[in-house]
């Protein structure tokens, strides 16, 4: 892997969530990986380099298979350390319940009403992010590289600079960086902002992001320099760099899975029987979290069949929900309301065999998953915000057969970069009904030709590509350590 020369300090990565779970099942632990775009494009990374992985241990057998935190991963073949920080109840609630997913979350996707800070939230979030920073700096090797990760642990880098000067660090902020007006809300914005400051690098999905932090810092730490056209901060004799650095998706990978034996005969099945039928398929994967829009697109779709019944019966839309963070009550509530609008659509709609939307309520399998989206004719990515939206991606990539059509919010951080894609208005159902009869209704060689420019968009940015420029500049921070 040509990445893996760029790599030249040794390599200590922290999320939040770790990239090998064990749980306790009836039949003895067993250890899950979860497929989330980083962490599954992390982890061959740190299996060919060796290295350090710092996470929280949330899985019900962590405790066992690592009493002191640390065990050799993957299990089968262990390649590199995976350190988990164990929490307890108070601090899981406060940290990643509270102040993490019921406050920073919902702010920094600009819906105010729904974020909540509690008092004893912030002490908390904190204190875990203090743990964190120790754990990272007891593991890491001297002028280790250290790539963390996103809204959970904005305060580590500062509290890892004071542990560890010696420490090159990265932080990828994942999600919409908000305006400054908006972030003011957050009761303890100066403290998020100064403690992110304590990275060499902070990466963001777009332009827009790196302008909206670029503003949070010259409104709120007055001692720094900002220069806006570089991107370079000055603070505290260090040199901040700022950067755009969209993430992506491994292209590759998912066309070979896509194209391996069992999944193309699986996605032609599909295919045939559409054809059969004489009916279209639609798809749409989020997790049931209500910054992703699902109730918008299930009104539009309701408005899809009302304002062209010569649709009905023709076009099917598979839904595919996996509940998340179910213990906050507004995510309970969401999966309940789009089970309800989903069953008010079917019974408004349906007749004979046919059913407007078809609800899948789990993780699927991700190869079967990238089948569908092979199979689909057109998919619907509708966020009222995000970061970027991996969804997007990984329909473009798995679209070897290069026929179907990209429906994606405009205010979703993919759409910066796939401009060939229709791009709609989360909360303009009708606009959205009338592009789907757009998307349906275009000749092939539109179809093909905006395939076609996204897809080589999406092979000539790959994650891959993502790491590069993070690890190209932490050679620069290195360098500059070593002079200095
Ligand atoms: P997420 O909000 O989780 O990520 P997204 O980028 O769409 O959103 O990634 C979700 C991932 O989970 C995708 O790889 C998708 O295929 C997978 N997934 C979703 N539902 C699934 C299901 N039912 N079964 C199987 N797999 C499923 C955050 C930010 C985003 C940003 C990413 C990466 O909110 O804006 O793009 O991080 O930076």
């Amino acid at each position: 892997m040509e990445l893996l020369k760029r790599v030249t300090h040794p390599l200590v990565v922290v999320t939040n969530r770790e990239p090998y779970i064990d749980e306790r099942t009836r039949s003895g632990i067993r250890t899950i990986q979860k497929a989330g775009g980083v962490v599954s494009a992390l982890d061959p990374l740190l299996q060919s380099l060796g290295g350090d992985w710092v996470a929280w241990g949330s899985g019900t057998a962590d405790r066992d298979t690592a009493p002191k935190g640390t065990r050799l991963v993957p299990p089968k073949s262990p390649r590199y350390r995976l350190h988990r920080v164990f929490l307890s109840p108070e601090e899981i609630q406060g940290y990643y319940t509270h102040y993490a997913n019921q406050g920073l979350w919902p702010l920094s996707h600009l819906l105010i009403e729904r974020a909540q800070f509690s008092r004893d939230a912030w002490p908390i979030y904190r204190s875990v992010n203090q743990k964190f920073a120790r754990r990272v700096a007891q593991q890491s090797p001297p002028q280790a590289w250290v790539f963390s990760h996103d809204y959970q642990l904005a305060l580590l880098p500062q509290e890892l600079k004071k542990l560890r000067p010696d420490i090159a660090i990265a932080h990828f902020w994942h999600i919409p960086w908000p305006t400054f007006p908006v972030f003011r809300l957050c009761p303890q914005y100066q403290e998020i902002v100064r403690g992110l400051l304590g990275a060499d690098i902070l990466g963001f999905q777009t332009p827009d992001d790196v302008d909206n932090f670029l503003t949070a810092v010259e409104r709120t730490v007055k001692s720094a320099l900002v220069d806006r056209d570089g991107g370079d901060i000055f603070w505290q004799g260090r040199t901040v760099r700022v950067r755009a650095i969209p993430i992506s998706v491994d292209v590759e990978a998912i066309e070979a899975l896509v194209e391996s034996p069992r999944i193309a005969r699986w996605a032609r099945g599909i295919r045939r029987r559409l054809k059969a039928s004489h009916r279209y398929l639609g798809v749409s994967v989020d997790r049931a979290d209500y910054t992703k829009g699902i109730l918008p697109r299930l009104a539009a779709i309701d408005a899809f069949f009302d304002r062209y019944p010569e649709h009905r019966g023709q076009v099917v839309f598979l839904q595919v929900v996996v509940p998340t963070r179910s213990e906050v009550e507004a995510y309970r509530k969401l999966f309940r309301e789009v089970e309800q609008e989903t069953l008010r659509i079917n019974h408004r709609y349906a007749y004979g065999d046919w059913k407007p939307v078809i609800t899948v309520r789990r993780a699927v399998d991700r190869a079967r998953l990238m089948g569908i989206f092979r199979a689909a004719d057109f998919a619907l990515v509708s966020s009222l915000f995000d970061g970027m939206n991996l969804v997007a991606k990984e329909f473009v990539s798995a679209q070897v057969d290069g026929r179907g059509v990209l429906l994606l919010s405009e205010t979703a951080g993919a759409a910066v970069e796939l401009q060939e894609a229709l791009h709609v208005s989360p909360l303009d159902p009708e606009g959205l009904a009338a592009t789907l009869h757009q998307a349906l209704t275009m000749p092939v060689s539109d179809r093909e030709a905006r395939m076609r420019r996204m897809r080589q968009q999406v092979h000539e940015h790959t994650i891959y590509d993502w790491m590069a420029q993070i690890f190209e500049l932490l050679q620069e921070v290195s360098e500059t350590y070593a002079r200095s």
